[in-house]
């Protein structure tokens, strides 16, 4: 190697030498860049979804004191579902913020199909059995609920007693858990049902003020959808106020609304709650079952997603 070579050489390793030095700062400098912007980013997201879940917090405790205040509360509207907008709901919340609930006792529920002593419920089986029928769904999924809940492992359809849970549903998504329960079935039928009896566990008693048809012809089959359809008539211009309007509606005069006075209610008591907030494309939203009990609350759950 000749002296201008060896040079060049050295030269060169030097300059690789710094070619390496300045890549690998480099990179360190994007990586230290690349973490400064996704803490800020973090931060960012962190601090608007605290302020987020604050709003939404507020517009649930705005919303049930509301609710206790008012005395009582015969639907939400007369289709059972309220949604409102509220503007404000702290001085330092620019987002929106969206209050949407419906009355748990419209649906029919679940817990009702086993007596607290275990035995099976034939009147509430019954019930569930129509309104599986009203929404075109297999009334064998009676039985597979039964089972779940019911202490014993006598398996009334096949399998139906594997991994039950033997035990009261705690939240109407456990259906999503029930074994031989397909999952579009269980989404068809989770806006008709609850967990939570009106003043029971195992109550079948339903709020006639804001229960869908399919829910009202359940309870009783002679309930046509005609005459559903004139209980739904009636609450939409003045709610039942008492569980004996039902015999002023036209078709309950007689036999049928005497029947059904002790299978219905027209107060609210149990409302699921949903409160989001959204602000710059950020959203959280609080889930929650509120039981009104004279003027105080009392929550049943909560969930924040
Ligand atoms: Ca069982």
């Amino acid at each position: 190697m000749n002296r201008l070579s060896y040079l060049i050489s050295q030269r060169g390793s030097a300059l690789i030498a710094i070619l390496a030095i300045t890549g690998f700062m480099v990179t360190l400098l994007v990586e230290f860049v690349h973490r400064v912007y996704i803490s800020t980013i973090s931060y960012d997201y962190w601090s608007k979804s605290q302020s987020l879940s604050f709003a939404c917090k507020s517009g649930i405790t705005l919303s049930a004191k509301v609710m206790s205040e008012t005395g009582d509360i015969y639907y939400l509207s007369p289709n059972g579902t309220l949604i409102m907008p509220i503007e404000k709901v702290t001085d330092s919340f620019q987002g929106n913020l969206l209050i949407s609930a419906y009355d748990e006792n419209s649906r029919f529920n679940l817990n009702s199909l086993v007596y607290q002593n275990g035995e099976i419920n034939l009147i509430s089986y019954q019930i569930f059995k129509r309104l599986l029928k009203n929404l075109q769904i297999n009334e064998q999924i009676a039985d597979l609920i039964v089972d779940w809940i019911d202490k014993d492992n006598i398996e009334r359809v096949r399998g139906s007693e594997e991994k039950a849970k033997n035990s009261y549903l705690d939240a109407v998504d456990e259906i999503y858990q029930i074994k031989g329960l397909e999952f579009e079935i269980a989404e068809r039928l989770h806006d008709y049902v609850t967990v939570y009896g009106y003043d029971r566990i195992d109550s079948t008693i339903i709020n006639i003020n804001s229960a869908p048809a399919a829910v009202i012809m359940a309870i009783d089959d002679r309930i046509t959808k005609d005459l559903a359809e004139r209980i739904i008539q009636y609450r939409s211009l003045e709610p039942l106020k008492s569980v004996s309007d039902i015999t002023k509606i036209s078709g309950f005069e007689g036999a049928l609304g005497q029947s059904l006075i002790g299978k219905i209610a027209v107060i609210v008591r149990k409302i699921r709650i949903f409160s989001t907030a959204e602000q710059e494309g950020v959203k959280r939203i609080i889930e929650t079952v509120v039981e009104l009990q004279g003027k105080s609350q009392i929550v049943r759950y909560w969930r924040e997603i």
